[in-house]
């Protein structure tokens, strides 16, 4: 059949099934027919039995610091729970031989002449360059502060870029920020925090208008009306896309908008590696290490300022349970593990956000998504035999519970000559639905992509799995951005409570606008109403210390990591 020559078999086999299935499917979507949605007690029967992260393997217990006893997954309790990084014991002149009582004279983080030095001032120190950051930098400036950005990798690298189909936001006449509320709480098994729930939902459609005055272009119809859809457990059509690239093309207008600031700065391969605490226990800056540093420049620098705001994304590349991510490069935790390690409380991390159709072949794009805005179009999902097995718009961690059902317990998964297993997501129905042009035209990010690989989505199916996409949980803040600690705010995907357990799609984006201009705006009222800290420095690490050490943490484990390292295939596990 056609479209189908770059499979090897058995691929090809199975997605010849799906395109014999094809028309009767058609036919039956054409008479109003679709698959049904499961009851309640199946979709908790469903996640008990095959999410990951309701295996009791996949957690324990944090046993020191704030949220000692609460159950994460094992490999960010493992980096909760790690030693600060090499460079910054040394620049500290922190010792583990004291904390064994070796030394009496000489406490861990007591100031040492180099910890009322700075290499930068500023008054809001922004630490992340995505999306959440860039957008509390916009606000802070606008406040009038002197803002610096600190960013891992290059300005905009960051999840937001990587966010595909849309933003929810309830602007239509068949809908309201109520509505919007409802699906939220409803798909966060509503744990989320009420009163962060209510700022998002109200925000929303200010945020959309600034967003248009910026210069975002949103998919609209000829008569300038804004075209939206259904993402997976929504009641209403909120989702407002750019194509298939909306959050590149939201990081565009940040980033540009950002440059238009005087008073903004951005330094680029310099991650925070630590927080500076001052003797009020207020947030006062960081310390951050040079990426590039190699021998001939300082590794450490040290920035005070007189607020704080963390914004560095999601912790996708820690690959828990060896799942791929669709996350960029950066995302490995670092904002909770300077927070939790000051001792501000973090929040609803037992549960990741796994999204239902992550790439599996070809297996150089392992991970990386395909949007639910193809499910939102038509596409479904099919087992080996080109059966469907589940409603393509259930929430998505029922949605990522029942593929791997199918592959699992079903035993009607497909599977790669090198061993993976996945479902069919298949796009050329889309076509078919709506008339020739659609898939060019509303994904012509991924189209495109795989056209130049010899991959024709007018064709072909892609075979997909669930991969691990996002934080559900984080830090806890209040809703104008704050922590439990004076001087230090948070916005986006570090944060914990917009989303409960599971976030829906769409709200993701536009969490980070909502936060990160309520962040930003607090952070710079409150530099405005302070002076300078008094002693920067890292002493609140000694309590902190000194638990890893009653805990017998090995020396050998240190966060934050920064980068991810893989074998020599490039690939996850
Ligand atoms: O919010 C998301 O996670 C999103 C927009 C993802 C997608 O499927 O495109």
């Amino acid at each position: 059949m056609e479209g189908l020559k770059h499979f090897p078999e058995p691929l090809r086999e199975s997605a010849r099934l799906v395109s014999k299935t094809r028309d009767s499917r058609l036919a039956a979507l054409r008479r109003g027919e679709s698959y049904p949605p499961l009851s309640l007690s199946d979709r908790r029967a469903w996640l008990e039995e095959f999410h990951p992260d309701y295996r009791a393997d996949s957690c324990r217990p944090l046993a020191i610091g704030p949220n000692k006893g609460d159950l994460v997954p094992c490999e960010l309790a493992d980096l909760l729970e790690s030693w600060p990084r090499p460079a910054v014991m040394r620049h500290f002149a922190l010792s583990r031989r004291h904390l064994a009582g070796n030394d009496p004279n000489h406490a861990v983080g007591s100031p040492t002449a180099k910890q009322g030095k700075a290499d930068l001032q500023c008054d809001v120190l922004i630490i992340g360059g995505g999306g959440a950051g860039t957008t509390a930098a916009i606000a802070a400036a606008e406040a009038g502060a002197q803002v610096l950005i600190v960013t891992k990798l290059r300005h905009g690298d960051s999840n937001t870029i990587m966010a595909e189909g849309g933003m929810q936001v309830a602007d239509q006449e068949a809908d309201s920020p109520v509505q919007h509320y409802l699906d939220t709480m409803g798909g966060g098994h509503f744990i989320n925090d009420p009163e962060l729930v209510e700022a998002l939902v109200s925000d929303g459609p200010r945020v959309l208008r600034w967003l248009e005055e910026l210069g975002m272009l949103f998919d609209k119809y000829p008569t300038g009306r804004m075209k939206v859809r259904h993402g997976g457990g929504t009641s209403r059509r909120r989702l407002h896309a750019s194509g298939d690239v909306t959050g590149l093309e939201l990081m565009r207008v940040l980033r540009d908008h950002a440059e238009t600031f005087a008073n903004i700065t951005v330094l680029p391969f310099h991650p925070a590696v630590e927080l500076l605490t001052d003797d009020n226990g207020r947030a006062v800056g960081a310390v951050l290490e040079h990426l590039a540093a190699g021998d001939r420049l300082p590794t450490i620098q040290v920035v005070h300022a007189r607020s704080v705001v963390l914004a560095t994304g999601g912790f996708g590349r820690l690959h828990f349970k060896k799942f791929p991510t669709s996350n960029h490069f950066g995302a490995l935790a670092d904002g909770l593990v300077l927070a939790y390690r000051s001792g501000v409380p973090l929040r609803d991390l037992r549960y990741c956000q796994y999204h239902p159709t992550g790439i599996v072949y070809p297996e150089r794009k392992i991970g990386l998504l395909l949007t639910e805005k193809f499910r939102g179009w038509g596409a479904q999902l099919l087992n080996y035999h080109g059966e469907e097995f589940v409603f393509g718009l259930e929430p998505r961690d029922v949605t990522s519970a029942a593929i791997i059902r199918e592959c699992s317990e079903m035993g009607n998964g497909v599977s790669t000559p090198s061993g993976r297993v996945g479902v069919w997501l298949d796009i050329p129905l889309i076509d078919l639905l709506h008339g020739r042009g659609t898939i060019e035209r509303e994904f012509p990010g991924r189209f495109q992509e795989f056209m130049s690989k010899g991959i024709d989505l007018r064709l072909s199916p892609v075979l997909t799995y669930p991969t691990l996409h996002y934080q559900n949980g984080g830090i806890a803040i209040q809703n104008d951005g704050g922590t439990d600690m004076p001087g230090l705010f948070a916005a986006g995907e570090v944060t914990g409570g917009v989303h409960g357990d599971n976030r829906l799609m769409g709200n993701a984006l536009l969490e980070i606008l909502v936060f990160g201009l309520r962040a930003g705006r607090s952070a710079a009222r409150f530099a405005h109403s302070t002076g300078a800290g008094s002693n920067p420095g890292v002493s609140h690490l000694e309590s902190f210390m000194e638990a890893l050490q009653e805990s017998a943490v090995g020396h050998q484990r240190i966060s934050p990591r920064l980068l991810p390292s893989y074998g020599k295939s490039g690939l996850p596990a």
